[in-house]
């Protein structure tokens, strides 16, 4: 069944920064390669319309996930630096709404639904599906997929659309199949085709 997507739909992109991508601090190989991905899957939502969420990685100078203050990254998407703006050929329209996370010096923030007042706000939009793509995998993407399927929504995966840090060879196959043992729906297409297995309604739709 092909379905397109509808009021109950979002789309969610997770830090397509520079920094993550080739050439910035902590680069992700291939990353810059979703990006197309994105703006195929961005033009579908704005069809319909289906609102459109892009979450960025926000962190002070000292954030303690820096290899300087005992953590494991570079220094990375620190607060109105370069490297944190979204890549310059990502065409996120102006109704975008910007999730800012990593903000608290103390926490990772991996994940986007940790956000303060995110899951309220997409219930209350009415949101019940998630269509997930962005950096990285092992990481943000991973987390924030698990959040969502713990928070209750249906969760698809946008494979082509994000790519794996691979700290350790295998962290983002692995990463995928936990996603996908937790719920998550894997998705192929790199054109934005939706198509999703059973359509979701709410009890005023019906
Ligand atoms: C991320 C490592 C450190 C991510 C953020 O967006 O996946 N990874 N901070
Ligand atoms: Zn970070």
């Amino acid at each position: 069944m092909k379905s397109r997507f509808g009021e109950q739909d979002a789309l969610l992109i997770i830090d397509a920064q520079k920094d993550f991508l080739p050439g910035g601090t902590l680069g992700v190989e291939g990353g810059d390669e979703i990006i197309p991905v994105l703006n195929a899957w961005i033009e579908v939502a704005q069809e319909t319309p289906c609102a459109i969420y892009a979450t960025r990685d926000w962190h002070p100078e000292d954030h303690s996930s820096f290899q300087k203050e005992g953590g494991k990254w570079p220094v990375h998407c620190v607060q109105n630096s370069d490297g944190a703006a979204f890549h310059p050929d990502l065409k996120l329209p102006k109704e975008t709404r910007i999730i800012s996370k990593g903000i608290d010096p103390q926490d990772e923030g991996y994940s986007a639904l940790q956000q303060a007042g995110l899951v309220e706000e997409l219930q209350e939009e009415g949101i019940l599906r998630l269509w997930v793509g962005g950096l990285a995998q092992d990481y943000c993407v991973k987390f924030t997929v698990l959040d969502a399927l713990r928070a209750g929504f249906e969760v698809h995966l946008i494979k082509p659309a994000t790519r794996a840090v691979n700290l350790k060879p295998g962290d983002g196959d692995e990463a995928l199949q936990q996603m996908q043992a937790a719920g998550a729906l894997i998705e192929e297409s790199p054109q934005g085709e939706v198509e999703a297995k059973y359509e979701v309604y709410r009890m005023a739709d019906l």
